[in-house]
């Protein structure tokens, strides 16, 4: 039985990973931080299926030692500060935990295990500025000390597998979401907006940037590429995303249309409403603006494609219907718990 462990098991891609490894037949280990809330509720349901250790992303000892005693063959690197506009309010952690975590992790793997296979999460936030359509070869143009700590990142593993041989690899994935998406970020802070109002509970949606366009794909694909890129003869770093682009403004219309609400858009700016029938349920508060925008992504997979032989299957369409039905269930739940 093959060994993996996971850093961000928690997160969003971490709780969609572990469930793909089990259905696979490993062993699968995960690492998890001391925090005062539980933070396990993306795999309350694998709870007796994985092995969890304490360790700290800031916390060099510890992670070594998780990794000495675990021995894995495979090591996904997931965890990190991942929320954009947070990283503009703590740079420097931002770095700590996204940029140095790398770090410590590559000088653990390669003092005590340096035969494991490795993972890093890196991000379409790195290719920040640069012209669409982004693929390996694109030159980096980070926009937010996010993009900046992922470059260090990315470097660092390139660097390590040169000096040292290590069998390490980069993921360079573009948004994916799903029903399990933190509720900070766009898609989902949409998807369950649009289910409070459609359910009565709330009145308006605020947002920021409209016409950000982003490659939106959906997390449950996007795990398996993860794998796959660890079970190649050699390693290499990949593009995963689907190749389609679409702004904000037409996430919020589609989500709108999966309730029944097709909306109409007046003014201009910071003026700009979208409204149902007459009602405004869509504004702009300047304050989700961000100091710099990345303005267009979207991913040229071809390398995977032809390489790990990997396609998304989950469209755009779906992913907004499936995020939006699962808010819906999701907020029911809330209002008849609050009404009992
Ligand atoms: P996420 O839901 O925000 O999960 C982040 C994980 O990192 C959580 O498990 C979190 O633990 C953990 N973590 C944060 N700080 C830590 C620390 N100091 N020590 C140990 N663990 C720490 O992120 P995600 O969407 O699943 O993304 C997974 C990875 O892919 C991240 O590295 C992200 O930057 C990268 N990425 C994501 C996307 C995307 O669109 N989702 C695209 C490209 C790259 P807690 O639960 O304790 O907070
Ligand atoms: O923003 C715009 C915002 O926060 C998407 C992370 O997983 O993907 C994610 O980073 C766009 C931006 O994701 C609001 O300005 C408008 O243009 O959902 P987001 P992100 O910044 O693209 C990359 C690949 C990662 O690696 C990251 O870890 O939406 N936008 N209005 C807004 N965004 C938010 N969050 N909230 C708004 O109200």
């Amino acid at each position: 039985m093959k060994k993996a462990l996971i850093t961000g098991i928690t997160g969003q891609d971490g709780s969609y990973l572990a469930e793909f490894l089990l259905k696979k037949g490993y062993e699968v280990h995960g690492l998890v931080r001391r925090v005062s809330v539980d933070t396990l509720g993306r795999i309350n349901h694998l709870k007796d299926k994985i092995i969890l250790h304490h360790a700290d992303l800031m916390d060099q000892f510890s992670i070594t030692k998780v990794i000495k005693e675990v021995q894995p063959e495979e090591v996904y690197h997931l965890g990190a500060m991942s929320f954009v506009g947070t990283s503009w309010r703590q740079p420097v952690l931002t770095g700590e935990i996204t940029g140095m975590g790398v770090g410590r992790i590559l000088e653990a793997i390669r003092y005590e295990n340096p035969k494991v296979r490795f993972y890093q999460a890196s991000s379409s936030e790195m290719f920040g500025a640069a012209p669409a359509p982004q693929h390996e070869e694109t030159k980096f143009h980070p926009r937010s000390p996010y993009g900046v700590a992922k470059v260090y990142a990315h470097h660092m593993v390139v660097n390590y597998r040169e000096s040292f041989n290590l069998f390490a690899c980069s993921g360079i994935l573009f948004n994916h979401e799903s029903e399990r998406r933190g509720l900070e970020f766009v898609t989902r802070k949409i998807s369950h907006a649009v289910a409070r109002i459609k359910l009565g509970a709330q009145e308006v949606l605020e947002l920021g940037n409209l016409y950000a366009k982003r490659d939106w794909g959906h997390a449950e694909d996007y795990v398996k590429a993860m794998w796959l890129m660890l079970q190649q003869e050699k390693p290499d770093d990949f593009v995963i995303a689907t190749g389609e682009t679409h702004s904000v403004k037409e996430f919020v219309d589609e989500a709108f249309k999966v309730v029944g609400m097709p909306l109409t858009w007046e003014g201009e700016g910071v003026h700009e409403v979208g409204k149902f029938q007459g009602k405004v349920v869509v504004r702009i508060n300047p304050k989700y603006i961000r100091p710099a925008e990345v303005d267009h992504l979207c991913g040229d997979y071809s390398k995977a494609k032809k390489i790990l032989k990997w396609e998304p299957a989950i469209k755009f369409s779906q992913l907004v219907e499936r995020m939006v039905s699962a808010d819906l269930e999701n907020v029911r739940k809330e209002l008849a718990y609050h009404r009992h």
